[in-house]
Order: structure tokens, then sequence, then C-alpha cells
């Protein structure tokens, strides 16, 4: 039982969850490995949402709202982590939610399915086809999901579907706590936030964006300046970091 009073307590939640998820077989071993990349990177944002972050969310709410076809897609870490909150997106953006993994077997698809119904996520199921153009089991996806998406959120991603997704037209939004990774340069939209913080501001933006907003931030979408502006925060924090 973590005391609520811990300095670290959100971030000690957290991977109590990761670790029985892991234990579970919901989260892949690696995802393990892959949850403290995330937190030493969240730890150069003191675990807060910067300004960039939060334009980059209200424009992730424009892009989910505008898209002809909008599909949130799931992992392991994801699912653990933040079920709710996808569920939540959901209903605020109409999204259509599927499972997609990089260290896939049939088991922990449907664990996770599970997991989401549970929390309240229509799950999109179907017959899986190798539809994006990569050699491993992440090119499987359903016709009328992922593979007909003009919109694609894929939050905690390797860079290599990324940029598979992008060579097929989709715009991909990302939310990813290192702005250095292959997916976060890659993508049309990098959210360089922590999962649980970004996906509720993404759902709270699709509820406030105002008359004309969402085309103004499609519009003036650049990712590298948000990248820029991450990175120069944890350059800011690391300079002060002993005063
Ligand atoms: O469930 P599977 O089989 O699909 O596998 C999922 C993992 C995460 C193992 C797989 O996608 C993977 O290996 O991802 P990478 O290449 O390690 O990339 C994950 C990225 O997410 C890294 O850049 C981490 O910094 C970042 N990250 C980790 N935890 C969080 C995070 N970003 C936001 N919020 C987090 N909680």
């Amino acid at each position: 039982m973590i005391p609520k009073d811990h300095p670290r307590y959100r971030s000690l939640v957290a991977r109590e969850r990761i670790a029985r998820c892991a234990r579970e077989g919901i989260v892949a071993p690696e995802g393990l490995a892959a949850h403290g990349r995330g937190e030493a990177f969240d730890y150069l944002l003191s675990e807060k949402t910067t300004e960039s972050a939060a334009l980059a969310e209200r424009t992730a709410a424009a892009m989910l709202l505008a898209a002809r076809h909008a599909v949130i897609s799931v992992n392991g870490n994801t699912a653990a982590l933040a079920a709710a909150e996808i569920a939540a997106l959901q209903r605020a953006s109409g999204a259509d939610v599927e499972v997609n993994l990089f260290h896939r077997t049939e088991e922990r698809i449907e664990r996770i399915n599970r997991l989401l119904t549970e929390h309240g996520v229509r799950v999109l199921t179907g017959t899986p086809e190798r539809i994006v153009p990569l050699s491993h089991d992440r090119a499987l996806c359903l016709r009328e999901g992922i593979g007909d998406a003009d919109v694609v959120l894929v939050p905690l991603e390797d860079g290599d579907r990324c940029a598979a997704l992008r060579e097929m037209g989709k715009a991909v939004i990302t939310v990813d706590l290192n702005p250095l990774s292959r997916t976060a340069r890659t993508a049309t939209l990098a959210i360089v936030d922590e999962v649980t913080r970004a996906i509720p501001a993404i759902a709270a933006a699709c509820a406030s964006l105002e008359a004309g907003e969402a085309e103004h931030l499609i519009a003036s979408l650049d990712n590298t300046y948000l990248l820029r502006a991450a990175i120069d925060e944890m350059r800011e924090r690391l300079a002060h970091a002993l005063e």
C-alpha cells in the first residue's frame, strides 16, 4: 500500500499498475523498460504539462474532431495506465479504438480488449490484415479501423509504425515524453507529455474548442516548433536544477 502523502505517490501508483499489468500479461516485459524511459524524461519536465504540450493537446483535439475517420491505437502500456481516460476521450471525440501491439500475441490482444471494455471503451474487433507496410506484426490492423483512418492517435509508439502510417498518407498524433525519439520527429503532431495527463487534456479540449479555433490550430501546426519548445523546457530545468 503506497501512502498518499508520499512525495512520489503518482509515480509509484503508476509503477505499481504497470508492474501488475505486466504480471497479468497486459503489458509486455519490454513495456517496463519503456515506462522507465518515460519516467526519466518526465522528471525533466517536472512531471507537469508544459505550455507547448497544452497547445499540442488542443491541436490534437482539433485534428480528431476534424477527421473523416479518427482511430485511437492502444498498446499494452497505454491500456494499463489510461483505460478510463481512453474511454472518456472516445466519448468526447467520437474516435474508434483499436488495439495494436508491437509484441503481438492473440492472448495479449484479448486481455487488453477485455480491460478496455471493462473501463467503458467500445473496442473495434475483427480479422486483422497486413495493411501497414512493415515486416513485423505491427503491419496487422483492421481494414475498417486503422486501415481506413485518416487520423491515428498512437500513444507510446515505436518509430517504425509512425513512419509507415505517414507513408500511407495518414496524419499521426503521438504522445511521447521523449522529444528526441524517431516517433516524435516523424509524427504529424507529437505531444511531449505523460499519457495520463495528455489523454484527459485532449478530451477536455474536444469539449472546449471555440468557433474557428480548430481550423486555426490545424493550419498553424508546426511539430518542429513544439519539439524545440519541449527540449528548451528540459534544458531550462537542468540549468536550474540545483538552485
Ligand atoms: O504493448 P506493445 O507490445 O505494443 O509494446 C509497447 C511498447 C511501449 C513496449 C513499445 O511500443 C515500445 O517498445 O515503445 P518504445 O520504442 O520504447 O517507445 C515508447 C516511448 O514512449 C518512449 O519514447 C518513452 O519515453 C515513451 N513513454 C513511456 N512511458 C510513457 C511515455 N510517454 C508518455 N507517457 C508515458 N507514461
